[in-house]
């Protein structure tokens, strides 16, 4: 009898084991680990998913950011580097600052939407695009000028409003972008995607901050964004659904909470293979003796679940990742 309750308690125990296995098993969190990433967007294209993040080499004081990096995956477990495929020196209006980007494709090019810091007099963040004939670059700047500058957004008065581009082409081939900080903004996009097709709206979106990220489900329209309440100390991720990308926005509440040890988190949602995927950061990973925190951030990845009715299940920020398979 006593033989065969210890038996059963080691059953137990290497019943639990692989729970900590999986903390390093292929599709864990961070999923990447030798260099410190922030702001993932990814892109599928055909069988092979593109991730793109800016790289955070920061004392841990201030964001220090050179360039934004681009990684694949056929599996979403293993990823391979494909280098640094742009820098805001790229652009012959910025000077620094790799904040947010987002890539996407449109008619067999791909268009990398970022945010950089504008060369002098205007040192305010801007927008800008570069395109490319492959999703790994080379990314050349198609404008010469930035998309949105700063005295485009009047409404919004601090010099990093207009960072974190989202852009979203419809079922009727309309793109439109989304960006902002503390307020929202939307314009259309001509069909070259390097031009503004009409005036600049603000979109309210309740709790917002920043961080936009534009998908669609269905007949659905999401808008994933980070927001931030009074009181808080960090960002937690919220959405908003609507029957059109230009609203009416319905707040749908939150999707995640705060992420570890950073006071930004930062969205990308794609459908890969038949399942859905909810990209972010946090700040809990550690190279060597440089520790994680708000400038030194990592990517993450989550699976993300609808409900019948088309919102999103809340999402839980895990060690295993899609290491294991989804619920
Ligand atoms: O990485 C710099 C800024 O921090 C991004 O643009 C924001 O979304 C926040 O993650």
């Amino acid at each position: 009898m006593i033989a065969l309750r210890l038996s059963a308690c080691l059953l137990a125990l290497i019943a639990t084991q692989p729970a900590f296995a999986q903390g390093d098993a292929p599709g864990s969190n961070p999923i990447i680990r030798d260099v410190f990433t922030a702001d993932p967007a990814a892109l599928v294209v055909g069988d092979r998913v593109y991730l793109y993040a800016g790289r955070d080499i920061s004392n841990d004081k201030y964001y220090n950011m050179p360039d934004w990096l681009a990684y694949s995956s056929t599996d979403m477990k293993t990823w391979t580097a494909h280098g640094t495929v742009l820098k805001p020196t790229d652009f012959k209006w910025a000077r620094s600052d790799a904040y947010a980007s987002q890539v996407v494709e449109k008619d067999g090019k791909f268009y990398f939407y970022a945010t950089a810091k504008h060369n002098k007099p205007d040192t305010a963040m801007a927008i800008g695009v570069a395109v490319s004939d492959s999703p790994t670059g080379p990314f050349v700047d198609a404008r010469g000028t930035a998309l949105i500058t700063n005295d485009m957004t009047p409404q919004a008065r601090h010099d990093w409003s207009d960072i974190d581009p989202t852009v979203f082409t419809d079922d009727d081939g309309t793109s439109w972008m989304m960006w902002g900080n503390e307020k929202a903004f939307l314009v259309k996009l001509k069909p070259n995607m390097i031009e503004l097709d009409g005036p600049i709206r603000e979109v309210q979106l309740p709790h917002y901050t920043e961080g936009p990220w534009l998908h669609k489900r269905g007949d659905i329209y999401y808008v994933t964004y980070a927001s931030w309440d009074k009181g808080d100390v960090g960002e937690y991720i919220s959405y908003a659904t609507a029957p059109s990308v230009e609203g009416p926005w319905t707040y749908r509440g939150k999707l995640t909470g705060m992420a570890e040890n950073s006071t930004t988190i930062h969205p990308a949602i794609i459908e890969f293979k038949g399942q859905s995927y909810f990209f972010y950061h946090d700040g809990g990973l550690t190279i060597g003796d440089q520790k994680g925190g708000s400038y030194r951030r990592a990517v993450r990845v989550e699976y993300l679940e609808y409900n019948p009715d088309g919102t999103i299940k809340p999402i839980v920020q895990t060690k295993a990742g899609v290491s294991v398979p989804p619920n």
